[in-house]
């Protein structure tokens, strides 16, 4: 009988979790999907505009582990986030950063964080990107 539970409530506990996968983090301004199970791993959105000291939320949606590691010096790191985790990085000042996964970035899986004056500036020089037809 509780296992007749348990399968019956699987489903509802399923869409609950994706529930959680796709409305922002609490406490984040920016959330940031690791996607791409059976094709190319990806950063979506690949690039994100915050204020400096704001959070970015590194939401895990595969079944293998990624980081979100900047490349510049004493920029963020996420380190291991598991299949399935989420983790916070704090931008504490302003600039472009890219980052990539120190397990994919090889192959493409990379992203950029403008943060502060150079999120303003982007803002300025261009129009908001619109969403690309997939
Ligand atoms: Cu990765």
């Amino acid at each position: 009988m509780a296992r007749a539970l348990r399968y019956a409530l699987m489903p509802a506990i399923a869409a609950l979790a994706a529930l959680f996968m796709i409305i922002p983090q609490e406490g984040a301004e920016a959330t940031v999907t690791m996607t791409g199970d059976g094709g190319t791993f990806t950063f979506e959105p690949a690039e994100v505009r915050l204020d400096s000291g704001e959070q970015i939320a590194f939401v895990n949606d595969t079944g293998t582990t990624h980081t979100a590691t900047c490349t510049a010096r004493g920029c963020f790191d996420s380190g291991d986030v598991q299949p399935g985790q989420t983790k916070f990085v704090t931008v504490d000042r302003a600039g472009s950063f890219d980052y990539f996964c120190r397990y994919h970035g090889r192959e493409g899986m990379s992203g950029r964080v403008l943060a502060g004056s150079e999120a303003a500036r982007a803002a300025d020089s261009q129009p908001s990107p619109s969403p690309s037809p997939s």
